[in-house]
């Protein structure tokens, strides 16, 4: 990495070459869910029978139709400054079965989507799995299922054959530890079960086959890096009372380095194989997985940073033979005077991303890394429409600024961050906040045929780009 330190043009000026752009995914933002050969994820097949448990009943068939308006959408790129922008390749849409035919169509979609990004300067970043599993593979068991291990890697191997000319930065998953969590301890996903054994066997499958996937790239010697992207939640003791610190290490354990050691050092955590050992709770383990995952670390990791996680230890008594949670081992702790932002519920604390870059830099040989998601979500954004009609959003700027002063101090520190990509370009459909929460550099009037319109934020990232600092 080049030597960083401190200019004075700017107050936080940043390394040369710094990437500035944002995060999206193709099931957030392409809509056209039924068109031109797309079949369902699971997404698609949980609203159509639970469609209440989507905010408002919306559901991920329209999105905001970046699938249609891709090009309009680069040319805002643009206007707001990015010089690169992550989006993903929908399984469903390129393999609609998940293993089998390939859909031209999609291939078509996705090329054209890649060449404009490289016409307009835009470099792009490619993910390969955003939550979004085939509902085909789905039926056959998804990630509990190995034979749809074996698919995902030959859909990544399709991928890199068809797009590798041009796209130098890949990323085999966003947030693989969500579905993990999500659709089989909290019930905030599909399939909605609440099991840990049936956890800790998808946790294992996705990072088999994040590293075949990685072993497949470096086969077929694809000039660019590969990485992964992992939400990071630092654990924070209540106090240094050893108990308190000891519950702050396990939640670290299961919530971070479950992911992270495994993809940058070939191995999992000992102390978390103890705890899962244990209780009976560790998966199945194939022959030749483990060698899998320690031959194929990343070239690049992502770094995606909403919140930090705070505990004490356990003090809630638990029924007799209670199933276990990862939280049978720690309890969450809720610091007074904490900065929350109302409209998440999550906490805002900047400084925690300087605590991720030095524990990189310290812990993990100095990895180059970037800041892969960062932003925040506001319900009602509309009310902030000035008489120019665009809105002015000052405290998503602030939000930006205050991250950035850690992330640049974390450069000056030494930590080997590449760039700062914000979630997201324009207010996109979440999941099953549908569109509550807006987090875009650029507005989408749900009122006005998805009208674009770059809010405040999207003018000053522009500049930021531009100074590269602020
Ligand atoms: C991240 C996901 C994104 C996005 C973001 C904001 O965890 O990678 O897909 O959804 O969070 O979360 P939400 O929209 O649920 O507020």
């Amino acid at each position: 990495m080049e030597k960083f330190s401190q200019e004075t043009r700017h107050n936080y000026q940043f390394p040369k070459h710094f990437w500035w752009g944002s995060a999206a995914s193709g099931p957030q933002t392409e809509g056209a869910a039924d068109r031109e050969g797309r079949k369902p994820s699971i997404w698609d097949y949980w609203y159509t029978i639970e469609p209440d448990c989507f905010h408002k009943g919306i559901g991920p068939e329209n999105t905001s139709d970046f699938y249609h308006r891709y090009k309009q959408d680069i040319q805002l790129m643009k206007e707001t400054g990015h010089n690169s922008f992550r989006t993903s390749i929908q399984w469903s849409r390129l393999i609609p079965d998940g293993a089998g035919e390939v859909n031209p169509e999609a291939v078509n979609f996705y090329n054209r989507v890649i060449n404009e990004l490289i016409a307009n300067n835009i470099e792009p970043f490619i993910n390969l799995y955003h939550f979004d599993m085939p509902m085909a593979m789905q039926e056959k068991g998804g990630w509990e299922c190995r034979d749809v291990v074996d698919a995902y890697v030959d859909f990544a191997k399709t991928c890199f054959q068809l797009f590798g000319d041009r796209v130098n930065y890949w990323f085999t998953f966003n947030e693989p530890i969500v579905p993990v969590e999500a659709g089989y301890l909290y019930q905030l996903h599909y399939p909605k079960i609440v099991d840990f054994k049936r956890a800790a066997q998808v946790a294992h499958h996705t990072i088999v086959a994040h590293a075949k996937a990685v072993e497949v790239f470096k086969n077929l010697r694809i000039d660019g890096k590969i990485g992964i992207i992992l939400n990071l939640t630092p654990s924070y003791p209540r106090s240094q009372d050893p108990e308190d610190v000891q519950a702050a290490r396990v939640a670290d354990l299961f919530f971070n380095r479950s992911f992270l050691d495994p993809v940058t050092k070939g191995r999992y955590p000992e102390e978390l194989i103890e705890i899962l050992r244990d209780r009976e709770l560790l998966p199945v383990v194939e022959p030749g997985d483990l060698e899998t995952i320690r031959e194929n670390p990343i070239d690049l990791l992502g770094v995606n940073y909403y919140q930090p996680r705070r505990v004490k230890k356990k003090e809630e008594i638990l029924p007799e033979g209670a199933a276990f949670m990862p939280e049978h081992l720690f309890d969450p702790y809720i610091m007074p005077g904490r900065k929350i932002n109302p409209h998440r519920g999550w906490e805002i604390c900047e400084e925690v991303i300087f605590d991720i870059m030095i524990d990189l830099r310290d812990n993990y040989g100095n990895l180059p890394f970037f800041i892969s998601e960062n932003g925040m979500g506001v319900e009602g954004e509309a009310k902030f429409r000035n008489a120019e009609g665009y809105i002015e959003d000052h405290y998503r700027i602030e939000f930006i600024q205050n991250h950035l002063k850690w992330v640049h101090k974390g450069l000056l520190e030494g930590a080997n961050c590449l760039g700062y990509h914000l979630w997201t370009f324009m207010d996109n459909w979440s999941w099953t906040n549908a569109y509550k929460n807006r987090y875009g550099l650029v507005e989408v009037d749900l009122d006005n045929h998805l009208k674009r319109t770059i809010k405040k934020s999207g003018r000053w990232y522009k500049q930021l780009s531009e100074n590269n600092g602020f």
